[in-house]
């Protein structure tokens, strides 16, 4: 007892985690910038702040943060031998300090991703703000205005694309959707969340230090010849790919290990398959773009150019897509596992063909890996873009599948046409949009054309915006009520998705026209002719954004003041709804045994048979 009083009071003596986690960051900067610069640098008159110094003067602040949230207490501790005194209030604090339990960490990565999103819209704003005339007039010179592209992007997609699904729904529901009451590694988890805050200040100050222009790509020689704000791309970005990094292990191994007994691999749920599937792609890619984006910093802080002399500067570009292709697939794979697991549930019909879903999904993840130089046309002889043109055209097999069972799922079923089912719908419609441009961007006779125009610009947000962030609204409402233990608001909610809906499609399909009319991307000023379309392209985009921002409000409200929700109120059959709503700290006690699989509607009894000793009455 005396001990946990102790505890408690050391606890209350503590500066707030975060607030630490900022000092030991500022702490653990200054001390190794200063050693750096002056112990290893030393020069008559030299900086205080150098490339090499700036650089590991960023792995400590990283550090120091990382520990000064709780992984000290929580993580480094415990493993040296100290008894566990990390304290985790049961109150809001919690969502501020370093948790292993995979609801807080879910939460906390749902948060980030959030975030990330609002800064990097706030970016996309400004940009079109820009567009709106033909000559600068936001930005005061070129280098200002590709910074905002390549910020917007990067934080787009390492913080929001890649982490939002996964690192926060995945995080969250995984756990509970097979049935078991933590991740596999919850300390790594609970360290693993707190680098993506860390990776998204890192790529928005970056600035700071020097514009740098390459977009999200960081094309080398390019930005090699950038000023030291490519730093902070580089590991920002590294940040941010080894949060993903430690999810995709972390997930991997829970879908593997710990699924309730009777959860067989047939029953695997299938959201939790399209998490296993971009986990795998996440365990392939990750690593190879994190090693390529190292020998680009050890060019900038050594140099040591090996992509410029060593290489042929085409090599940085070859190792960029091969990631970058399967960075799509990491974004819109869980897209798909959702519309699968949202469909059945909304009609209250069983899921059409399961297996090929699966099928589907496992050869989009191997295909993706065999593409990239499809982005890479204009760099290549005609006699070498047949095998990239044709395996792109066959990706469109496996992600028919996906159509197939939706719709399928969807054929004379009943369907309940609430929020999340309509975002679920729009998700489709958008990426059939995107799906279809991308095979004629596929075809190289079209990409000459259009290469480097508005109308890619069109094509891939479709994919990550109309697929990935409509499911993560899909997402956002199907759970809402499991997450808050509240109901959002019906009315609300589709007047959010059909603003959203309609703002998209109205700035990003004028995209596609605009780039047939020659409007090219990272380019702030361009021809007069295009200047009334861009205008009013403009708009559509504000008013895309504060649709966002409405929904956010929305869900922000309802999750203190909305009506109390019951455990179930879907009818749901996947274990995730057999708990309370929210679940409490235990997710299931005892772990349930798993009798049948999760999508047969027709078979009115639960999935699930709670004491492991009795028999099946029937
Ligand atoms: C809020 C709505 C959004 C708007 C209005 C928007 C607008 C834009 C525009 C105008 C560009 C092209 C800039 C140029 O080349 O001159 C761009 C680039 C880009 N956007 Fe978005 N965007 C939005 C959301 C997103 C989302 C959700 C993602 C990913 C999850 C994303 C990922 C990207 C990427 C990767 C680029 C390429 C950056 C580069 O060229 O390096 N965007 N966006
Ligand atoms: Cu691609």
């Amino acid at each position: 007892m005396h001990g946990a009083r102790s505890e408690h009071a050391r606890v209350k003596r503590m500066l707030p985690p975060v607030v630490r986690g900022l000092l030991w960051a500022l702490i653990g900067f200054l001390v190794m910038n200063t050693l750096v610069s002056e112990v290893f640098d030393r020069m008559p008159y030299h900086p205080f702040i150098t490339r090499a110094s700036v650089t590991l003067g960023w792995v400590a602040a990283v550090g120091g943060w990382i520990l000064g949230v709780g992984a000290w207490e929580g993580a480094v501790k415990p493993y040296l031998g100290y008894p566990e005194e990390w304290v985790v209030p049961q109150d809001w604090r919690k969502y501020f300090m370093y948790s292993t339990d995979h609801k807080v960490i879910g939460l906390q990565y749902i948060f980030s991703s959030l975030g990330g999103f609002l800064i990097a819209g706030f970016a996309a704003m400004l940009m079109r703000l820009e567009l709106m005339k033909g000559q600068m007039w936001i930005f005061n010179n070129p280098g200002a205005y590709l910074s905002t592209v390549g910020v917007h992007g990067t934080v787009m997609m390492f913080s929001v694309g890649t982490v939002a699904l996964v690192g926060g729904f995945g995080n969250y529901f995984i756990p509970l959707m097979i049935g078991a009451n933590s991740t596999s590694f919850p300390r790594m988890s609970g360290v693993s969340q707190w680098l993506v805050p860390a990776g998204i200040a890192t790529v928005v100050i970056s600035p700071v230090l020097g514009q740098w222009t390459t977009g999200w790509r960081g094309y080398e020689p390019l930005a090699g010849q950038d000023p030291a704000g490519i730093l902070f791309y580089y590991l920002g970005v590294f940040a941010l790919t080894t949060s993903s990094l430690l999810v995709a292990i972390n997930l991997t191994a829970t879908i593997l290990f710990k699924r309730a007994p009777g959860l067989t691999w047939n029953r695997i749920p299938m959201y939790a398959w399209g998490i296993l599937a971009v986990s795998l792609l996440n365990l392939i890619w990750l690593p190879e773009i994190q090693m390529t984006f190292v020998m680009a910093l050890l060019n900038a802080v050594i140099p040591l150019p090996y992509f410029a002399q060593i290489g042929s500067p085409l090599t940085y570009m070859e190792m960029f897509w091969l990631f970058g292709h399967p960075e799509v697939y990491i974004i819109v794979v869980p897209a798909f596992a959702l519309w699968q697991e949202i469909l059945p549930v909304m009609g209250q019909k069983s899921l059409f063909a399961r297996q090929w879903g699966i099928i589907g999904l496992v050869f989009v993840m191997i295909l993706s890996g065999l593409v990239w130089a499809h982005h890479m046309f204009t760099n290549m002889r005609n006699s070498q873009m047949l095998p990239f043109s044709f395996f792109t055209e066959m990706i469109s097999i496996p992600t028919g599948f996906a159509y197939l069972v939706s719709l399928g799922t969807m054929w004379r079923a009943n369907l309940k046409l609430n929020t999340p089912t309509l975002y679920t719908l729009m998700s489709m419609f958008n990426f059939l949009i995107g799906g279809v441009t991308g095979v004629l961007l596929a075809d190289p006779v079209v990409n000459l054309q259009v290469h480097d125009s508005f109308f890619v610009v069109a094509h891939f947000h479709y994919t990550v915006i109309g697929a990935m962030v409509f499911s993560w609204f899909a997402a956002f409402f199907y759970w809402f009520p499991k997450l808050s233990g509240r109901m959002y608001n019906e009315f609300w909610g589709k007047v959010g998705a059909i603003w959203v809906f309609i703002a998209f499609n109205m700035t990003f399909g004028q995209f596609f026209f605009l780039g047939l009319h020659g409007m090219n991307r990272w380019v702030p000023v361009y021809p007069s002719y295009l200047e009334p379309m861009n205008f009013e392209v403009s708009l559509f985009a504000f008013l895309l954004g504060l649709g966002f921002v409405f929904n956010f409000l929305h869900i922000a409200w309802m999750w203190n003041k909305g009506p109390v929700a019951k455990d179930n109120p879907w009818q749901a059959k996947t274990l995730e709804w057999q708990t309370a709503s929210p679940p409490g700290e235990q997710n299931f006690d005892p772990i349930p045994k798993v009798i049948s699989g999760f999508y047969d509607y027709r078979d009115q009894r639960l999935p699930i048979r709670n004491s492991p000793q009795k028999e099946p009455t029937s």
